[in-house]
């Protein structure tokens, strides 16, 4: 039962960030206010030998009205008392880009092919997200295997954002553009 309260939402249990590591990518989105990665979107997670969890992440982007990149991102987490809510400082390695102070919570993963991830930016007086973001991660940038598509639906739902997806193409925009220093 889901009443779309933000602290009711469940988590990732026992989530493991060791597992968590690599490369994923964005096969679907559903775009928070003020949209910024728009495609070819794929985020490489890492562990510090502090512990810490870092990504860089890459997607193409239209700044400045008109101008399209791909954009070159990082991105710091800070541990919570829940091992599956982080909070998520990220920034562009070229200016212009968008840069911020989110949460990251992973609701849902196998570590092996899928992943789903969710942030709300802001909260209604009710409790519920007025404003939201949430990738939808596969290990494959083909998309998810058909038994993944199940759970992932089911975990949309869980969100209240079931239907308000988009797919997220892959087309190579994004292949050797910037440096990949990982
Ligand atoms: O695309 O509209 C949007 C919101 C996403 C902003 C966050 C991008 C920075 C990600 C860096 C870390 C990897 C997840």
């Amino acid at each position: 039962a889901q009443d779309c309260v933000v602290d009711n939402i469940q988590v990732m249990k026992d989530f493991d960030r060791y597992r968590y590591a690599g490369t994923w990518y964005a096969v679907a989105k559903k775009d928070p206010s003020g949209l910024f990665l728009l495609d070819n979107i794929e985020a490489t997670f890492k562990i510090e030998d502090d512990g810490r969890m870092t990504a860089t992440a890459k997607g193409r982007v239209i700044i400045l009205n008109n101008w399209e990149l791909c954009a070159q991102m990082f991105g710091t987490f800070e541990d919570t008392e829940d091992p599956a809510k982080f909070k998520m400082k990220y920034w562009g390695a070229a200016a212009h880009l968008q840069n911020g102070y989110d949460d990251h919570w992973v609701i849902d993963t196998d570590y092996d092919n899928y992943a789903i991830h969710y942030s709300c930016r802001q909260t209604d007086v009710d409790g519920t997200c007025l404003d939201s973001y949430s990738f939808i991660f596969s290990r494959h940038p083909t998309g998810l295997r058909p038994e993944d598509q199940k759970i992932v639906t089911q975990k949309k739902q869980e969100l209240c954002l079931l239907g308000k997806y988009r797919r997220v193409a892959h087309t190579g925009y994004c292949d050797n553009s910037g440096e990949k220093h990982l």
